[in-house]
């Protein structure tokens, strides 16, 4: 998808633009806000500029006339001007470089400068050598955290967020499907799985004419280059930065390789085992008896019923019990996005978000929530434009006179307090119970051992003025690492005091996750999935909190949000007369 693309020769002009002699703050700030809003897009802009020309792309919240010109003349010349002057000045990786906590682009530039640091291969040199720590403006700290934020990139290396990953996956195949040469197609592998990170893509196609799929595939817009092609499978490397597998299989084998192909390998074994004991085999191909006879192959469905099992969502195919559940016909009804009647963490620009309430109600309704719960930032959180009281006071007004007069979505106030250090939070109480609800999460000091991280969070859940734990372990994918803290004296805390967990679906932070999820299964807990949004489209994302749900086998009656309005106004005791 350009969408990425586009958004990292962006990111790349701020930070170049940042170390330019003069003020370009109100550029930087404008090519950031174009970048974000373009990787949190689901469509591709390639198609909104295709179908709407420069004046569909200017509709782009944080994209105007100059931003366009620049998309347009990438998405015609696959280059960019501007980029390509700067980046002569400025030779050095940043989108990598800049990925390591410690190092934003003012100090990529002073390695490069001092160091000859161009990306993180020659970081890794440095910092072998100890050189950093000398530099001015770095120091000892400094270098350690900075070696600490290498090897966590290293170790993360090559999977995407499920984030990035998907859109990509799903425009591949919007482009295939527009050549006409495609019968049925699907997304296979970890990202139908709905994995928190991706390692390579698979994509599962049917066609009468799999030699003339396979010559199309290198010509499609998000490929960066052929790894590899054979008659039915071709590998490529994808200008996004992943590898992708595309497969042509017969349509009457489309169920069965969908099956295989979607794995995981263990869930596969274990079903292959299934079929072994009935005198079956089962490949890609389809099912086959003794006499080699075709059992099933062309739905997925058919391949499980045919075997005895009962399908489940590919969330569930982790080999986690699932296939023992299926052969006795006790798969669990998960949770589905359809469920989710609304949510409960947004953010507007009262404090770091880019839309007003209003139009984050408004978009809102337009996806089908009946409400959504603004939780905007508490004081200690600064750098996210955090509110005091007295601001509070006024949001929460705004927030009333709001909801009197839209129809058809309701606005719940609340907010994301601040867990401050000692397990305080960062609201007085009667602020908090103005509120209808609210959401408490940590944000700072995130360095605390196991046991003081602990009591900290379960001193805010005991406060009795918790009604949500946002994004409980604070993890950011390939970028920090989660706090250090007791889930299980968490998840104990959490049902004694009747504190929901959060299931933030924003790709970055997925958190909870599947794995602590499902553990958190064994207390009776219950759970919020939100999207923690930041822009009125990231309302959107609600799917990928969904998938981890789904992938920590819950079911709807756990979920919070989903719960209708007046069952919710019950649930948080809320006073309303509406
Ligand atoms: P990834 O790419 O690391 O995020 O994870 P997957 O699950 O997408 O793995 P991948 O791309 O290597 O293979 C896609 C699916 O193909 C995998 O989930 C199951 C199936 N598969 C691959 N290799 C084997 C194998 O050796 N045996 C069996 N039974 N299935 C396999
Ligand atoms: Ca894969
Ligand atoms: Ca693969
Ligand atoms: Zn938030």
């Amino acid at each position: 998808m350009l969408n990425s693309e586009i958004a990292k020769m962006f990111e790349e002009i701020a930070d170049m633009l940042e170390l330019e002699d003069g003020d370009y703050r109100f550029e930087v700030r404008a090519y950031r806000k174009a970048a974000l809003s373009l990787n949190t897009m689901q469509e591709d802009v390639g198609y909104i500029y295709k179908k709407g020309g420069a004046e569909a792309l200017m509709e782009i919240s944080g994209i105007g006339k100059g931003l366009a010109g620049k998309i347009i003349e990438y998405i015609n010349t696959g280059k960019m001007a501007k980029h390509e002057q700067l980046k002569k000045k400025y030779p050095i990786d940043f989108e990598n470089l800049t990925r390591i906590p410690g190092i934003g682009a003012k100090k990529a530039f002073k390695l490069y400068k001092y160091l000859k640091v161009k990306d993180v291969r020659d970081l890794k040199e440095v910092l072998a050598k100890h050189k950093i720590r000398d530099l001015e403006g770095f120091g000892e700290k400094s270098e350690e955290e900075i070696s600490k934020g290498t090897a966590l990139l290293e170790s993360s290396k090559g999977r995407m967020p499920i984030g990035n990953a998907l859109p990509e996956a799903e425009s591949i195949i919007k482009e295939l499907e527009a050549s006409g040469l495609i019968k049925r197609s699907s997304i296979a592998g970890s990202a139908r799985r709905m994995r928190d990170t991706v390692g390579d893509l698979d994509i599962l196609v049917t066609s009468d004419q799999p030699g003339k799929v396979m010559k199309l595939i290198p010509k499609l817009s998000q490929i960066k280059s052929v790894a590899l092609m054979g008659p039915t499978k071709t590998t490529v490397r994808l200008k996004a930065g992943i590898s992708c597998d595309v497969r042509v299989v017969r349509d009457e084998s489309f169920g069965a390789a969908l099956q295989y192909f979607t794995g995981n390998k263990d869930h596969n074994i274990k079903v292959r085992q299934v079929a072994i004991k009935k005198g079956y085999k089962l490949n890609e191909y389809g099912l086959f008896d003794k006499k080699g006879r075709n059992l099933a192959g062309s739905e997925e469905k058919s391949v499980y019923d045919k075997l005895g099992m009962e399908i489940m969502d590919p969330e569930m195919r982790e080999n986690r019990g699932e296939v023992e559940l299926s052969i006795k016909h006790k798969i669990p009804r998960l949770v589905q996005l359809s469920d989710i009647k609304g949510d409960l963490h947004v953010h507007t620009n009262h404090s770091d978000g880019s839309n007003t309430i209003l139009e984050m109600a408004e978009y809102a309704r337009k996806l089908g929530l009946e409400y959504i719960g603004i939780t905007d930032h508490t004081k200690s959180e600064y750098v996210a434009h955090g509110m005091d009281d007295a601001k509070f006071a006024k949001h929460l007004a705004e927030i009333d006179k709001l909801n009197s007069s839209i129809e058809g979505v309701t606005i719940l106030k609340s907010a994301e307090i601040d867990i401050l250090k000692d397990g305080s939070l960062d609201l007085s109480r009667k602020t908090m119970e103005a509120l209808d609800y609210r959401l408490a999460s940590v944000h700072t000091n995130l360095n605390m051992n196991m046991h003081d991280m602990t009591n900290r969070i379960i001193k805010a859940m005991e406060s009795g003025y918790v009604d949500i734990l946002a994004h409980p372990t604070d993890r950011i994918i390939n970028t920090r690492n989660p706090i250090q803290l007791d889930l299980d004296k968490m998840f104990d805390a959490a049902d004694k005091n009747g504190v929901a967990l959060e299931i933030d679906g924003y790709p970055d932070r997925l958190d909870l996750n599947d794995e602590n999820i499902f553990k958190a299964r064994n207390y009776n807990v219950q759970f919020a999935i939100d999207t923690d949004s930041h822009r009125d489209t990231h309302l959107e994302l609600m799917r990928y909190g969904v998938s981890m749900a789904k992938r920590g086998w819950l079911q709807k009656k756990s979920i919070i949000n989903s719960l209708g309005i007046k069952d919710l106004i019950k649930r948080f005791k809320i006073n309303k007369t509406q």
